[in-house]
């Protein structure tokens, strides 16, 4: 349907699910585009540091939560930068989905206590590629 989707994840949060990021954005590019492909994006320059390009990231990234159709986000690896865009994300109406590994975390009471955002605990990965089908429909 090629709609613009922002992808959400982890950079300096941590990197452990950075392979996930990578099969949930190669599953989304089937059929939409995703303005946040780095995100997935497995080698080391994107933890580079260099306070000159991130203003740059934040300009960048924060015109594309206002012009993205909706958010994906996986919010297993905690961070702050998706915590910010989440925020952000709500304050522009953009419709947020959000998964986290219900295994080995407890999501922040800020996110699943605020009913603006669709959340989806899963158990296992496949439950993420059946719940994208629902919400790409
Ligand atoms: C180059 C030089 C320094 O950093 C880079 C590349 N970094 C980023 N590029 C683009 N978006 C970024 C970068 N770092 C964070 N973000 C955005 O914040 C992404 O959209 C992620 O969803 C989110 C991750 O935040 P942190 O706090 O885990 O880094």
């Amino acid at each position: 349907m090629n709609r613009k989707i922002y992808f959400a994840g982890s950079i300096r949060g941590g990197r452990t699910d950075a392979t996930l990021y990578q099969r949930i954005i190669e599953y989304i590019g089937r059929t939409d585009t995703v303005l946040t492909e780095h995100v997935g994006d497995l080698s080391l320059s994107l933890l580079e540091k260099g306070r000159s390009k991130d203003a740059l990231i934040y300009e960048q990234d924060t015109a594309w939560l206002r012009e993205c159709d909706l958010l994906i986000g996986e919010c297993t690896s905690p961070s702050l930068g998706v915590g910010y865009e989440l925020a952000y994300a709500e304050k522009f109406g953009k419709p947020c989905h959000l998964f986290y590994d219900k295994t080995r975390t407890q999501l922040s009471a800020m996110l699943t206590g605020n009913p603006y955002f669709h959340i989806y605990p899963y158990a296992a990965e496949a439950d993420i590629f059946a719940a994208l089908d629902r919400i790409l429909l």
